[in-house]
């Protein structure tokens, strides 16, 4: 439906920022040496904080085409708020893209759908994209089916954006985290829909058209064409299989 595919690499907890730059580097030599388009399909990376200069630096030196985003965001613009980034001070790093509300964010520190709602309109307004995570844990699969909380996890998410915001969403069942046990593509297009067709419903037609739904959980190179086959699959967040060069470079190749 002409949204550009998009793979975006989540690092999570990994690569410091030597370790970043040699990464970034091989990763973008070797998507030179096999002709990756970057039209074709967008590709972010998603480093720690503290690896953002470094990797902003690198990008801007060699004039490389990936994209890059950060892991989480303050939803305050500025002050008394000890160890938070704000998006302002991403914005300044060049960083286009922040994930807000991993599942990794919502259980372990916490968060709210109010706090990832704020957390996106804060990004919003400071011009980043923000990627916004939603997604079932076992037991609300057992109880609720794959959709419902999903689904209500974005209504409350996007409930504070202006009208016709660009933001992206991702669809990442907490089953499916890092668990080696991907979702089917099936399933997966299944809660995509779903979640379009709340957008179609809470935001109007074209927001919902234009706006694209990622898979995120145990994403692999073997996996991945299966998800892209899907109408309302436009990409994938990708964990684990982001942090080796040859295998996110195989990902991101996954038309070949
Ligand atoms: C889900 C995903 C990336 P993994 O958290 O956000 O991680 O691909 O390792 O399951």
């Amino acid at each position: 439906e002409g949204r550009r595919p998009l793979i975006a690499g989540n690092w999570k907890m990994n690569l410091d920022h030597l370790q970043a730059i040699a990464f970034v580097q091989k990763l973008s030599w070797g998507l030179k040496d096999v002709g990756h388009d970057y039209d074709d399909v967008e590709i972010a990376v998603f480093p720690p904080f503290t690896d953002l200069r470094s990797v902003q630096t690198l990008l801007s030196a060699d004039k490389l085409s990936l994209k890059l985003g950060a892991q989480d965001v303050s939803p305050h613009e500025s002050g008394a708020y000890t160890g938070d980034i704000s998006a302002q001070f991403l914005a300044k790093l060049d960083v286009e893209y922040v994930i807000v509300g991993h599942s990794e964010r919502r259980g372990g520190h916490g968060e709210s759908d109010e706090t990832v709602g704020a957390k996106a309109r804060a990004a919003q307004a400071a011009g980043l994209v923000p990627v916004i995570c939603v997604g079932e844990t076992a037991e609300d699969l057992e109880e609720h089916g794959a959709a419902a909380i999903p689904v209500a996890q974005l209504e409350r998410a996007v409930a504070e954006l202006p009208a016709d915001a660009e933001y992206v969403v991702a669809y990442e069942p907490v089953w499916a985290i890092g668990s080696g046990q991907a979702a089917t593509a099936e399933q997966a297009e299944e809660v995509c829909r779903a979640l379009r067709e709340q957008l179609r419903e809470q935001r109007g037609e074209t927001e919902a058209a234009a706006t694209r739904i990622l898979y995120g959980g145990s994403v692999t190179s073997q996996n991945i064409a299966s998800f892209l086959r899907q109408p309302d699959v436009d990409g994938a967040l990708v964990g684990g299989a982001s942090l080796k060069v040859d295998e996110f470079t195989r990902i991101v190749q996954f038309k070949k």
